[in-house]
């Protein structure tokens, strides 16, 4: 997929459809002239329904939807006929989409399965005709229900992709090469810095009939959080994963202290993340073969386990996969929960302010009547509500 075409972050408005008002009508046919109310009930106004569709990996479909309208309900007819249901907005969504209120930046909800539906916002019910408010003393009530008002927000989907492991590193640390070797994926892979613009995910085939999710994210450089390099926008991307795979060059002049920067990066984005299972792979091992010593001294300093592995001659893919395997199947790892920080939408490192400045219409809906009840046409076939 182009990177352009990669889209994580929508605003959009979305409003549900109001309730239908309640009829008021009297009935009246030839030799009966007080046949009683008979005013039927207002339909309900369409829900706004995010729906989890697990083909789907981009909002890209809803960059240019800005408004998300559901239809309102109908208005209750005579004979106790009932008003039309409004039609239901459905809103496809990928897996691992997170809805923030788009003015306050609260968490609003999180659509994580496929299939899973979630009702964003309600639509208003219908008013209730005039024949349900007959009573013994009041026989001809001209009054009906109104529907209710309908609800309408601002909301911000973001995309944080469900994988299972994310792949750490600095550029260049081979993360991408991993993952096309492993996956039938095939990301960028250049010997420059930043080739990697946007995540990307693929599936790992493993042993039999298994298989799991590995995402490749952009790298990360020592000062990301303070926005350097492409910054910190990409880790929500791998928040949800179980497993985290940091990669770091047997090139580089001190692994111990590469990861210890990855690691400090991803702190100061969200400590929650330092809580995940950890494997660090030293890549690129066919320039320089790492002793086994060099390797157990690094996994008893930093406290995680470590493989060496290359890309490029497959030492150790197939270790490096039964590794995530094992860690993956762990009961710790099974469940991945994490809070979402609420957005600070003041500072959101995107170019959408002329977005933001978008009119958004401004419709304010009171529990009202919707049209004035014209009695005067009654008066001459006796109904008459001061007349006992
Ligand atoms: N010798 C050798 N070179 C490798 C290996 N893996 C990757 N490389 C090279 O390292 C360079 C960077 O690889 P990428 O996979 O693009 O690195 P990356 O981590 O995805 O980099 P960014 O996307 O920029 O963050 C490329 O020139 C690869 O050919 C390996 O196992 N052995
Ligand atoms: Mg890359």
């Amino acid at each position: 997929m182009a990177n352009g075409n990669f889209i994580d972050y929508v605003k959009l408005y979305c409003r549900s459809g109001k309730g239908g008002a309640g009829c008021m009508h009297l009935h009246r046919a030839k030799y009966l002239p007080k046949g009683g109310p008979d005013g039927g009930d207002g339909g309900r106004g369409g829900h706004i329904i995010l729906r989890g569709n697990r083909n789907l990996w981009t909002l890209l479909h809803l960059k240019y939807q800005k408004h998300i309208l559901a239809t309102d309900g109908g208005k209750g007819g005579d004979s106790r006929s009932f008003g039309k249901q409004g039609e239901d907005k459905i809103v496809e969504v990928p897996c691992g989409t997170v809805v923030y209120d788009g003015d306050t930046g609260e968490w609003l909800c999180e659509v994580k399965e496929d299939g899973e539906q979630i009702v964003l916002l309600k639509g208003g019910r219908g008013g209730l005709g005039n024949w349900h408010f007959r009573t013994a003393t009041n026989q001809a009530p001209r009054y009906a229900q109104p529907g209710e008002p309908a609800q309408e927000r601002n909301v911000i989907l973001q995309l944080k992709v469900l994988a299972d492991v994310g792949l750490v590193g600095f550029p260049n640390a081979g993360k991408s090469t991993l993952l096309s070797v492993v996956s039938a994926a095939k990301p960028e892979i250049a010997a420059y810095p930043f080739t990697t613009l946007t995540p990307q995910l693929g599936i790992v085939s493993y042993r039999d009939d298994c298989s799991f999710c590995m995402a490749d994210i952009p790298g990360i450089i020592e000062g990301a959080a303070e926005g350097k390099g492409l910054g910190l926008r990409f880790l929500r991307h791998i928040e949800r994963n179980a497993v985290l795979l940091f990669m770091v060059p047997i090139t580089s002049e001190d692994i111990k202290r590469e990861y210890e920067i990855l690691l400090g990066e991803l702190e100061k984005y969200n400590p929650q993340l330092l809580t995940k299972s950890r494997l660090l792979a030293v890549t690129k091992c066919d320039v320089d073969k790492p002793t086994q010593q060099q390797l157990k001294k690094l996994e008893k300093e930093l406290s995680v386990p470590v493989i060496a592995i290359s890309s490029v001659s497959g030492e150790g893919i197939t270790e490096l996969k039964d590794l995530i395997w094992t860690e993956l199947q762990k009961e710790q790892n099974q469940v991945i929960e994490i809070s979402h920080l609420p957005m600070d939408i003041e500072h959101i490192e995107r170019d959408e302010q002329s977005d933001n400045e978008d009119e958004e219409p401004t419709t304010i809906y009171l529990n009202e009547v919707e049209e004035e009840w014209d009695l005067s046409k009654y008066a001459d076939i006796g109904w008459d509500t001061k007349k006992k």
